[in-house]
């Protein structure tokens, strides 16, 4: 582990805000910092050159997937994640506690692990908190996650008890099976569903554990943002200021702006990439959806106020042309400019805590938004 560390920078004044770097045995990762979702060892439509061009520091890769397919082993004897798939900055590989969930169709928690059947061929697996590290440490990630039940919401108090209880004995187990010379960092997963005694038990219990980093799981599940912001309220205080705090799964831009403001380090979300697919674009004053017909004749960019190589070179008119004829570069031009837009507005974050004017940038971030857009 003694490649790996945090160095808080800067501490804004009015706000929990932090502004840092998280070292690793690939380099160092500016905070707070937004991770894009390589699920399959790919962000989908990007090349990992132009994912650098666009500040992209660390990726996410997950491992319930490239255990099914193609197999963590094909990827280690092809020299790991990183060589596979040509990327050779930091890697932070989820778990599988959140998509074995998710995904698998059925599954049966037990004290050993999850029995679930692949999503893909219906084979049945059992992942444990061993082999969940296992897995992530033969694919050579640079920061891996303890293995956990992302509790659905709602789910009644006596349920979240349970299941945070057998979450800290799994991270004890994913703790204790971690091949610990490797310089790979491993975080534990705070869950505790909406209760925030249960988060502060959950918070307490793995400190003891001992962890490099800790995040927050089992939010951005279907709650209120302010029950969202609520937990992070909760739990985030009683974690080690010296280490990096990672919210998983979040979120909206708007989830982006609280969660610094309330101290999370590090963010991942699909919604950038997915909604990109979809044609659904973020911007400067709220979203864009491509399809709509106002803009089957706009000249304009994306967001006249981007910089980003899309909006300096293409029309929402062609945008809307390649999305309504399923062009594949319609996927990766938007792709590109909502990563840009994403990692713009944490590099921003990180200008605004470092010259300590982080309200004056949260409070613009509201300004510019047109009221209807989410
Ligand atoms: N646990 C893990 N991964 C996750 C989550 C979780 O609770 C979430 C919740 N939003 C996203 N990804 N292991
Ligand atoms: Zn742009």
């Amino acid at each position: 582990m003694s490649q790996f560390g945090f160095t808080l920078l800067h501490t804004d004044p009015h706000s929990q805000a932090r502004r840092g770097q998280i070292q690793t045995r690939r380099g160092t990762i500016e905070t707070p910092v937004f991770m894009p979702v390589g699920t399959l060892g790919t962000v989908k439509g990007m090349l990992p050159e132009t994912l650098k061009e666009e500040g992209a520091e660390i990726i996410l890769g997950n491992t319930y997937h490239l255990f099914l397919r193609p197999g963590h082993e094909l990827v280690a004897r092809l020299g790991g994640l990183h060589q596979f798939m040509n990327w050779d900055r930091p890697i932070l590989t989820d778990s599988g506690g959140f998509q074995v969930f998710s995904l698998g169709k059925l599954r049966k928690i037990t004290e050993e692990g999850v029995r679930f059947q692949s999503h893909i061929d219906g084979s049945s697996h059992m992942l444990t908190p061993e082999l969940s590290i296992a897995v992530q440490e033969t694919l050579g990630a640079d920061i891996i996650m303890a293995f956990d039940e992302c509790i659905p919401y709602p789910s009644t108090r006596d349920y979240v008890a349970s299941s945070t209880a057998l979450s800290g004995r799994w991270a004890r187990r994913c703790k204790e099976a971690r091949r610990s010379d490797d310089g790979a960092a491993l975080f534990g997963i705070v869950q505790g569903g909406m209760y925030a005694d249960l988060r502060k038990q959950s918070a307490e219990e793995l400190q003891e554990i001992g962890f490099d980093g800790y995040a927050l799981g089992g939010l951005s599940v279907g709650e209120e943002a302010a029950a969202m912001y609520d937990m992070m309220e909760a739990a985030l205080p009683l974690l080690p200021a010296d280490q990096p705090r990672y919210v998983m799964g979040v979120g909206t831009p708007e989830n982006l702006i609280e969660g610094v403001a309330r101290g999370v380090d590090m963010f991942d979300c699909v919604m950038p990439t997915r909604n990109a697919r979809n044609g659904v674009l973020f911007t400067n004053f709220g979203k864009v959806v491509i399809k709509q017909a106002r803009y089957a004749e706009d000249p304009l960019p994306i967001d006249p106020d981007c910089d980003c190589y899309v909006c300096r070179h293409y029309s929402r008119a062609y945008l809307r042309h390649l999305y309504q004829n399923n062009e594949i570069l319609a996927a990766m031009l938007h792709t590109r400019h909502n990563l840009h837009y994403y990692l713009g507005l944490m590099a921003g974050a990180r200008d605004a805590i470092a010259a300590g004017r982080f309200t004056e940038y949260r409070q613009e971030f509201y300004r510019r938004r047109q009221p209807e857009s989410a």
